[in-house]
């Protein structure tokens, strides 16, 4: 099979350090995170960033030093932004990591609205989608195609048939968040049949879903996404110290489904960057 690829999710922008005190907002707390989870075996950074206090923000200078200081202790590490940021920022806001120079070699890209538990709405209207992935395009960005439920899929294939979603595809499913698809072997069965061939995916789930989603990936050939931004825990009542001990379980697993880690060059092979 295929080496496997693991992304660390290392900060989110809805964890806080009431959940667990080793979520990073400083600088020098996302880049010791980084690198944790990249000793680990992360080939890719998926990030967020804080201000000091914890405020989730799009702020280019803040993702600017805080890339300067993943690629300090991570060199050949793929740095991935979100811009899906938080519940609430403006469309705007979201997309100031890709106006980055230069400009990440990844970003995300969320492929529709849905709820987000309590009153929460996470906005993605098409025309959205498509400025976002048109932007993303002429800056030559890989995206990551965030799909929290089936309609999105349809969505990408129907923007992909328009020419704004370029090929080869990289979804990432996210399972369990609530107003998405639950984190059941069905679900995620159904998702995995759900995408062309040629396409890479890569499947994250939320608190103790993770594991249990994650090694069905793996064991399918699909690719792995683990951290703060998704589970706090390593284990029942466990809280995880670091990302890099939730990257350590998953390589665990892979040992067991004998697959081979990637290193971020390979990655970068196999998702088409290179
Ligand atoms: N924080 C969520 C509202 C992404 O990074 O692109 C959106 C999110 C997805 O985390
Ligand atoms: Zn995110």
């Amino acid at each position: 099979m295929e080496k496997l690829i693991i992304t660390a999710a290392i900060c989110g922008a809805e964890v806080t350090k009431e959940h667990n005190n080793n979520v990073p907002y400083t600088v020098d707390e996302i880049g010791r995170e980084a690198e944790a989870a990249y000793n680990a075996g992360a080939s890719i950074i998926h990030l967020h960033v804080r201000e000091d206090d914890g405020t989730p923000t799009q702020n280019k200078e803040r993702f600017r030093k805080c890339i300067e200081e993943v690629k300090k202790r991570c060199p050949d590490v793929i740095i991935q932004p979100s811009t899906g940021g938080a519940i609430g920022m403006t469309n705007e806001d979201r997309l100031q990591p890709i106006y980055l120079e230069p400009p990440p070699e990844m970003a995300t890209l969320d492929c529709g609205t849905m709820n987000f538990g309590g009153d929460e709405i996470f906005v993605n209207t098409e025309n959205t989608i498509i400025f976002f992935a048109e932007e993303m395009n002429k800056r030559n960005i890989k995206y990551e195609l965030e799909c929290f439920d089936k309609g999105m899929i349809d969505m990408v294939l129907r923007l992909n048939k328009k020419g704004h979603i370029k090929e080869p595809m990289h979804f990432n499913f996210v399972l369990g968040v609530i107003g998405g698809i639950s984190a059941s072997p069905r679900d995620l069965n159904f998702l995995i049949g759900s995408i062309p061939e040629g396409s890479t995916y890569t499947v994250c789930a939320v608190g103790r879903h993770e594991f249990p989603m994650v090694s069905l990936s793996i064991e399918k050939g699909g690719h792995a996404r683990v951290g703060f931004e998704d589970n706090i825990y390593l284990a029942k009542e466990v809280l995880a110290k670091s990302n890099g001990e939730l990257v350590e379980k998953v390589v665990r697993i892979a040992n067991k489904f004998g697959r081979v880690i990637a290193s971020p060059n390979e990655a970068r092979k196999i998702l088409s960057i290179l």
